[in-house]
């Protein structure tokens, strides 16, 4: 769905002024978005993840697991897949104000695409580098948005996410690097025009959702901070965007419509898109596994 048509629906949540901004810089800081109730249980259900992951002491499908992890002092990067580990992420993602906000921002026809939680620990110095998150699950059209909730205050210590304005109608990047490998992240030549000294960091306090179109070109620096930075994501699409190449975290709701109806003619988007690894041959950790490759 382009821009025009989906703002020509009413909203759920968000006013029409949140709407527009969004759609102009590609990005959105969404305040007490989510209530507190939510918050906590999603805390809680994370801190019961992380306890779990002592048991294990290298990555599989359910934990990414970094360096320093060990059995007494968990280093978890991401768990993966999230509303496949409990029914509770999933009730979120599928009916709760997460759904309506990914409807004011997609249509009122909405897939699911997929999820995680990425974990920042303190003293890791763990950063996620410049990329655009479609360059690795393109799809169809560009109408596809990552809907992420803080559990706890994020300021500039945390190592909160930092997106350029605007950047969603600038190019995409190729994310690999001179021999042609992925690397999850844009080369440092292409990186001297693409305005990073514009790049706002997105922050707020627990129930704060932050928005973000799949063409953005987005980082997060370091957690400086003595607690862990934790921040489940969410990925939808407009229904009638499809992906051309198998996704690379894929889930066992991935492509279940959330709201609405399935679309029965897809959007085509004429704009250019580089082609990924074949994840289902290749397979695929997380962005901090590629970046660190
Ligand atoms: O967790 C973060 O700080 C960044 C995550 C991110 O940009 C991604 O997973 O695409």
């Amino acid at each position: 769905m382009t821009p025009t048509e989906i703002l020509s629906y009413p909203a759920n949540a968000l006013d029409e002024a949140q709407r527009r901004k969004y759609f102009e810089r590609g990005f959105l800081t969404i305040p007490n978005a989510i209530p507190m109730e939510w918050v906590k249980r999603l805390r809680e259900l994370s801190d019961e993840f992380l306890d779990a992951s002592r048991r294990f002491d290298a990555s599989d499908d359910v934990f990414d697991l970094g360096p320093n992890h060990t059995t007494s002092t968990p280093h978890v990067r991401r768990l993966k897949a999230l509303v496949d580990r409990h029914p509770e992420f999933w009730a979120f993602a599928s009916r709760s104000s997460l759904t309506d906000i990914a409807a004011d921002l997609l249509g009122p026809n909405v897939k699911f695409h997929s999820s995680k939680l990425n974990y920042k620990w303190p003293g890791s110095g763990e950063v996620v580098q410049w990329h655009q998150d479609i360059t690795a699950w393109p799809h169809t059209n560009y109408s596809l948005v990552t809907l992420g909730v803080h559990l706890d205050e994020v300021t500039y210590d945390e190592g909160p996410l930092s997106c350029v304005p605007g950047s969603q109608e600038g190019p995409l990047y190729v994310h690999r690097d001179n021999q042609g490998r992925w690397t999850g992240s844009i080369a440092e030549a292409d990186l001297a025009g693409a305005g990073l000294e514009r790049a706002e960091d997105m922050l707020g306090g627990p129930g704060t959702v932050i928005a973000i179109n799949c063409r953005v070109l987005h980082a997060s620096r370091a957690n400086l901070t003595k607690r862990v930075r934790a921040l489940p994501l969410f990925v939808f699409a407009s229904a009638d965007a499809f992906a051309w190449m198998p996704p690379p975290s894929p889930t066992r709701k991935t492509g279940q419509i959330v709201r609405g109806t399935p679309a029965k003619v897809a959007h085509l988007d004429p704009r250019p898109c580089p082609v990924p690894p074949n994840w289902a041959e290749e397979g695929y950790s997380s962005i901090s596994a590629a970046q660190k490759k």
